[in-house]
Order: C-alpha cells, then structure tokens, then sequence
C-alpha cells in the first residue's frame, strides 16, 4: 500500500509540474506526426518553445489571443476542404463519430488541436515556470490563457474552412446555437462565403425527442452566415449511428 500511494504521489507530483506538460505536449506531436506522414516537416521542440512564449512569465488573466499568433504561424496546416467538421457543446459525441471515420476532420484531428486537447496551463508574472494546477477558472477572466488558446485555434480553422463545411450541435440543450459557444462567437463569424459553399448542420438528439431543426436558435445561426452559402440542417437521432 505504501508504495502504491507512493507511486500515486509521485506520479501525480510529475503530472502537476511543467516539465510534464513539456513532456506531454512533445510526445503528442512526435505521436501525431509519426500517424500523419504529410507533417513531417514540423520541428516539436521548436513548437513547445513558441507555445512557451505565449503565456510563461505573464498574469495568467493576461494573455490575449494575439499571444498566439507565432504558435499558429508555426503549425499552419493546409485545410482538409470539403471535410471540416466544427461543433458545439458535442465533444464527446462528435470524437466517438470521427474517430471510427476517415471523411471528417475537426480541429482536435489537426497537429495543433490534438497537441493540446484536454491539457490546462499557466504562466505567473514574475516567474519561468509552467503550470498546470492553480490556473484560473475559464470564466475567471477574459484574456484567460488557456481559452484564448483555443479562441484563438478556432479562428485560425474557421477562417480556413473551405468547400462544404459541417457542424454537430447538440439538440438536447436548451440553445443548441449558444451565442456565448466559440462556434456562435467566433467561428461563424469567419467562416468565408469565398472559399465555402455550404453549411450543414448535424442536430444530435436523444431517441428524437431533443430540439428539431426548426428551432430558433438554428435560425439565429441562419441569419448569421452570408446568403450565398447554402444552408442545410439534419437530425440525427443518437441511437442510429449510421449517420
Ligand atoms: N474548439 C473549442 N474548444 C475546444 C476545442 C475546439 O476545437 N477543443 C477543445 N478541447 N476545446 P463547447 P464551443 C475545449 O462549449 O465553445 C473549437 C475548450 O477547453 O462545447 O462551441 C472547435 O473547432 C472549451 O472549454 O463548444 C469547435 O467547433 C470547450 O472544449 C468549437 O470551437 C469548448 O466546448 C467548439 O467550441
């Protein structure tokens, strides 16, 4: 028993500190490079120091977007065109999905997405160290590190988003299309009429008895994209996974 609260400790202590994140975050992108011939290009230590730059010695509640400028210059991927796939408030559901499939791609199956999903970190004015515990909360302030890392991400996928593009909403929430979501607030904001020809959306509902596609919020999100693009709107039921 000793050695196993032991090695729990230890191994919790290792996860706690920055030098695991760094340990974490090289190993993901060596592990996404090795499944992804195409990216062998990108250099993951290279990564980890520009990702540093962003947030290590400054107030955690300090870091605005543009703090990620560099990280996203450095992972520029080119675009899957006709099969990128955004949702909200689905995350779960929308891995399970693409996980089995091959024809969607969503920003976690991008190097940069991949890299840091699920992962919390944080600087501290003052100091050059990492942390990964003692973070603020997400809804603790604006320029919050870590979601003006992902505020920042999503822009860079929507405004890349090209050909006929997807999204996977939740129908069994009150507002499938949250005005507060990053999908509402900053995606759809830049998806491009230029270089997309459609929207369409995929409602999940629960054994049919959640939203419908009639619902209002889904026509904020109608009002919300520029006319030449061609909307449409499909509800999956959850207990039929062949769609
Ligand atoms: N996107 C946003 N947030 C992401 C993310 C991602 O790809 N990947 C992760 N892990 N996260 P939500 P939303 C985390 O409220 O606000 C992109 C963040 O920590 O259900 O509409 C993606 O392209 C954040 O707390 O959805 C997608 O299309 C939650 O997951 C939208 O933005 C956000 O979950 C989803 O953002």
């Amino acid at each position: 028993i000793l050695a196993i609260s032991l090695w729990v400790a230890f191994s919790h202590k290792q996860y706690n500190s920055g030098d695991s994140l760094k340990e974490t975050i090289i190993s993901r992108c060596q592990t996404f490079i090795q499944n992804n011939r195409t990216s062998s290009a990108y250099d993951c230590q290279k990564i980890w120091t520009v990702f540093e730059q962003a947030f290590v010695g400054k107030d955690p509640c300090n870091v605005p977007t543009d703090a990620y400028d560099s990280l996203i210059n450095t992972i520029i991927q080119d675009p899957i065109c006709n099969k990128m796939l955004f949702w909200s408030k689905t995350k779960h559901i929308v891995h399970e999905f693409t996980e089995k499939r091959n024809c969607f791609q969503t920003l976690e199956d991008t190097l940069l997405g991949y890299i840091m999903d699920g992962l919390t970190w944080c600087g501290k004015e003052g100091s050059n160290e990492t942390f990964t515990t003692g973070c603020p909360s997400w809804n603790d302030c604006v320029n919050h590190t870590v979601k003006s890392f992902w505020n920042r991400a999503s822009a860079a996928f929507a405004e890349a988003a090209c050909g006929d593009v997807s999204a996977m909403l939740n129908g069994s929430i009150a507002t499938p299309f949250t005005p507060t979501s990053i999908f509402a607030s900053i995606e759809v904001k830049r998806f491009n009429a230029d270089k997309m020809r459609s929207l369409t959306v995929f409602l999940v509902t629960q054994e049919n008895d959640g939203k419908s596609c009639d619902d209002p919020s889904l026509k904020n999100l109608q009002k919300e994209l520029d006319p030449k693009l061609k909307y449409s709107c499909v509800s999956v039921a959850k207990s039929s996974p062949s769609h």
